[in-house]
């Protein structure tokens, strides 16, 4: 009888053990699937980033291809900035696709007044001939603070800027001259046109210099000196992907 209850009270502590380690297990079970999921938005964000500089990539080879049939870039008709572009419909009305980043917005696009030209086809006018040009009056900052008080680099004698608003759904650049661009993470909206939204600056921004443009559409074939050529920069480089925030999509 004795044997009996011990045999009882062995198999109910060896419930209580199965249980105990079911429990864990169940519990890193659950972990391990919360990892996983993290694990999977982080490389469904990092894809989304790629390929939103592919678009970025593709819209600046329409545009060159553009520039080297025309002899200059294309020109918004309605230009709200300043004297700058935007992009939302610039490429439907010089027949080339509007293209929109792998959030569902379209690019944003400035291109400096020295070298565009409205217009979907036809050579442009001597005066805005791109291999004429020795400079132009678009400059670009990327800034430390969201005031620019300081900043990392500048550059000068932009063609133009292919800007996506990155995850955040949120164009955050400041589109004027100096175009200002900042370093990832940090809180501003340079561009109250895009709407107001709150957030560490995402935004996938990609330049080209009128020597690199010059470069890329054959000038150098029809001048003596070839133009200084500076590496082609993508920015930023690294995006705080852990620090993605759900998309709200909007037209
Ligand atoms: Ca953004």
């Amino acid at each position: 009888m004795s044997r009996e209850k011990a045999r009882r009270g062995f198999t109910l502590i060896e419930l209580a053990i199965v249980l105990v380690i079911l429990g864990l297990l169940l519990g890193m079970g659950v972990g391990l699937v919360r990892m996983l999921t993290k694990r999977n938005k982080i490389m469904e964000a990092r894809e989304k980033i790629r390929e939103a500089r592919e678009v970025v990539n593709a819209a600046i080879d329409a545009l060159i291809g553009h520039a080297m049939s025309r002899g200059c870039l294309v020109l918004k008709d309605n230009d709200p900035l300043q004297g700058f572009f935007s992009g939302t419909q610039f490429y439907q009305n010089a027949g080339i696709p509007r293209i929109k980043d792998s959030w569902g917005k379209f690019l944003y696009y400035i291109v400096a007044p020295e070298i565009a030209q409205g217009g979907k086809g036809g050579q442009c006018s001597s005066n805005k001939d791109i291999c004429s040009q020795d400079g132009t009056s678009l400059i670009l900052k990327v800034c430390k603070d969201a005031k620019c008080s300081s900043w990392d680099e500048e550059y000068h004698d932009i063609a133009f800027v292919i800007v996506s608003g990155g995850p955040n759904y949120n164009i955050q650049i400041s589109p004027y001259n100096p175009i200002l661009v900042y370093m990832p993470g940090i809180a501003v909206d340079g561009f109250k046109e895009d709407g107001n939204a709150t957030g560490g600056f995402d935004d996938i921004v990609k330049w080209v210099t009128l020597n690199e443009l010059k470069v890329k559409i054959g000038c150098q074939y029809l001048r003596k000196t070839l133009p200084k050529i500076l590496p082609p920069r993508t920015f930023p480089k690294k995006l705080p992907i852990e620090k993605v925030k759900p998309i709200e999509k909007r037209d």
